[in-house]
């Protein structure tokens, strides 16, 4: 892997899965990485504990600064202090059906929580005669009730609060870009996952409740729409594409996906299997609590793009992201209890 020495980054959303492989992936490449850590009143950085290096290191290359999306002056100080070179936005309010219950800070955060960042970097462009590049963190779930496959040039129907929310951030970064000429990216990642992604998604929910019936901690798992169909690719890959979208010679948007789809009873019947629990059927029940007021029922990603301009391509197929999940909550299981 290609060395980059000495370059600056600043990651809003560091402890989330994204964030946490990103930093993983830059520090690697020899950046010194900044991040931005909510204040919570438990710890909310185990998913970068591993990276923490102690402040009296002198060369250490990771530092962590508290910030909120909602705080501007904050934002601001923070960019101004660390100078950055690169800005990832990979924070929000993320869970889709959360969003249809708090909508209105679902979209302080991940709409207008871009543009918080925006602005800050509108003056601090002008501090460093347009050396800052900004990546947003858009989504599939902005297509919504677009038919498949989805593209760049896909018209956006929003379902839910959170799709509606990503639209304006992404719309607000494609503005900056034309009207400020801040180089600034939009990333269209469709569902990607890995063992590090929050338990409430439903792969992970899935992978997690197969890990607890096992261990004989739950008798069964309840779940709600079973027919919706994801494009599901693993997280390391897709934080490496964000890498890449910031690489190029001009700022541009890209889809990253995988291009198969599949129902979410199938990762569930191939993740009972793969557990060697079985029927799925014996276990899962559906509750309707977990229905959504508006549900995106098909997403297939067309990639075309990022692969030809980004050379990018996703290696880990569906039933190998599975079988990686499964194992890592089976065997997280064992050791804990
Ligand atoms: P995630 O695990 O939910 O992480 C979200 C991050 O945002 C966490 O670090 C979280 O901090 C932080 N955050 C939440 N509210 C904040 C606030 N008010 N101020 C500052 N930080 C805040 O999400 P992810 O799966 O890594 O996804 C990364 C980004 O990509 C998100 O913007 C998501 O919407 C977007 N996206 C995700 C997918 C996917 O399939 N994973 C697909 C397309 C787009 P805490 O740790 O303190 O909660
Ligand atoms: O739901 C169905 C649910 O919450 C996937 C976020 O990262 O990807 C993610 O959003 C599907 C939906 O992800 C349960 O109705 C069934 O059809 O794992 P999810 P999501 O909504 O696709 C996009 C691209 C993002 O940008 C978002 O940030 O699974 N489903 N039963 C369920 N979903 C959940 N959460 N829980 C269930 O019990």
């Amino acid at each position: 892997m290609a060395k980059t020495k000495n370059k600056t980054a600043l990651i809003f959303g560091i402890t989330g899965q994204d964030g946490s492989y990103l930093a993983e992936i830059l520090l690697k490449k020899g950046y010194v990485v900044h991040g931005v850590v909510r204040r919570a009143s438990t710890f909310n950085t185990a998913r970068i504990n591993h990276l923490y290096q102690d402040p009296h290191n002198k060369s250490r290359k990771l530092f962590l600064h508290h910030g909120d999306l909602a705080d501007a002056g904050t934002i601001r100080k923070i960019i101004n202090k660390v100078k950055p070179e690169e800005v990832y936005n990979l924070a929000a309010q993320s869970h889709v059906k959360v969003s249809f219950e708090i909508p209105e800070y679902t979209m302080d955060i991940t709409g207008n929580g871009a543009l918080r960042i925006l602005e800050a970097l509108r003056d601090f462009q002008t501090e460093t005669g347009g050396k800052v590049k900004f990546y947003q963190a858009s989504s599939s779930e902005m297509f919504g009730a677009a038919p498949p496959p989805q593209n760049e040039k896909t018209p956006f129907i929003p379902q839910s609060p959170y799709g509606a929310a990503k639209v304006f951030a992404h719309n607000m970064t494609n503005l900056y870009r034309d009207a400020y000429g801040l180089f600034a990216v939009s990333g269209i990642l469709f569902n990607h996952e890995s063992p590090r992604r929050g338990e409430t998604f439903v792969t992970r929910k899935i992978t997690r409740g197969i890990a607890r019936i096992k261990a004989g901690l739950d008798k069964k798992l309840y779940l709600g729409n079973l027919d919706a169909k994801r494009d599901w690719g693993h997280s390391p890959e897709f934080c490496e594409a964000m890498w890449l979208m910031m690489q190029q010679p001009k700022p541009n948007d890209f889809v990253i996906g995988t291009g198969e789809t599949h129902t979410v009873r199938e990762f569930v019947e191939l993740a009972f299997k793969e557990a060697g629990l079985g029927s799925w059927k014996k276990y899962v029940e559906i509750d309707p609590q977990y229905y959504r007021p508006a549900e995106v029922n098909i997403l297939v990603a067309d990639t075309r793009k990022a692969k030809k301009v980004l050379k990018w391509q996703p290696k880990t197929k569906f039933k190998d992201l599975v079988k990686i999940m499964v194992w890592n909550d089976i065997n997280e299981f064992k050791v804990k209890n």
